[in-house]
């Protein structure tokens, strides 16, 4: 038995039918940037009518943003613009005649790795994702948390340096401000002088850049600081890292060397999220799967 879910992100969406930790039937779409909730639902919704499928059965939706009884609000509107509290189930449910959850792209990723990956021993542990944001997601205790108003877990948004760059969520010198691939993109490119993005800043790096070493430092170093953070917040047993920047060619191990400047007590070890970029659809197809 499979369900379907979709993950909601910043520059694509992706569907999949989801069996356990095993995603078949892959499509993908880009997202509108439109800052129009509506426009996101067309676009699932006709990628829903080309895709088919079977009726009634419930989706699941990773997205990014925070999720409020199932409305969405962006934290950081230049990860994903929407308007404030868009009701995201109610219109997809609308849209596509079938019952649908939603809840944070990262905190699903949490769960997909908590059931299926590299969380699977680990009852306390954060998952963050370092993608377009930094995002996170909380399991403690074996339960994954979302919060009241569903911020729970927003790691990304913890201040790293108080006197850094501002972060599209209000506040100044957020992890995600220094460390996600916006970031990483933004800093190489004032470095370096010309227009640079973040999958390039890795290849400049692995060719000896000091530039670019610099910047994925800066980054590796925040990340580690959240660790500390997060041992001191929740015990944290490790964090599990996934997103295309913390999964990217020598990451995980760049944030295992920032971690040195941590002292003993607050040093955990950092694991390489096992479902991938499908931990999110993982997740959700989860929690879509109690609705059946
Ligand atoms: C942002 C925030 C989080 C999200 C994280 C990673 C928005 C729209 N998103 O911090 O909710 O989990 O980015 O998102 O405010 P991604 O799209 O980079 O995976
Ligand atoms: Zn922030």
């Amino acid at each position: 038995p499979s369900v379907l879910a979709i993950d909601l992100g910043g520059t694509k969406i992706a569907f999949a039918e989801v069996a356990g930790s095993c995603c078949l039937a892959r499509s993908q779409i880009a997202t509108p940037r439109t800052g129009r909730g509506a426009d996101l639902v067309a676009a699932i919704a006709t990628e829903m009518a080309r895709r088919g499928g079977r009726l009634r059965s419930p989706i699941g939706v990773a997205t990014t943003g925070i999720v409020q009884d199932g409305c969405l609000t962006a934290l950081n509107p230049g990860t994903l613009p929407i308007e404030d509290g868009f009701p995201l189930v109610a219109a997809l449910e609308d849209a596509l005649d079938r019952p649908v959850v939603a809840l944070n792209d990262a905190q699903a990723a949490a769960w997909g790795e908590r059931l299926h990956g590299a969380g699977r021993d680990w009852p306390t542990f954060a998952f963050v994702t370092v993608s377009t944001g930094v995002g996170g997601g909380l399991v403690v205790g074996g339960r994954l948390q979302v919060g009241l108003s569903g911020l729970a877990g927003h790691l990304g948004h913890m201040v790293y340096d108080p006197s850094g760059a501002a972060c599209g969520c209000g506040r100044q010198g957020c992890i995600e401000a220094v460390a996600s691939g916006t970031a990483i993109a933004r800093l190489a490119t004032e470095r370096l002088g010309r227009p640079v993005r973040a999958p390039e800043v890795f290849g400049l790096a692995a060719a000896g850049n000091a530039d670019a070493e610099r910047v994925l430092d800066g980054s590796a170093m925040a990340i580690a600081s959240g660790l500390g953070d997060l041992v001191a917040a929740i015990d944290a047993q490790g964090i599990v890292l996934g997103g295309g920047v913390g999964l990217a060619e020598g990451f995980v191990e760049r944030v295992d060397r920032a971690l040195v400047r941590e002292p003993m007590r607050f040093r955990r070890p950092i694991l390489r999220a096992s479902c991938g970029a499908d931990a999110g659809l993982i997740g959700a197809a989860a929690l879509a799967c109690l609705h059946q």
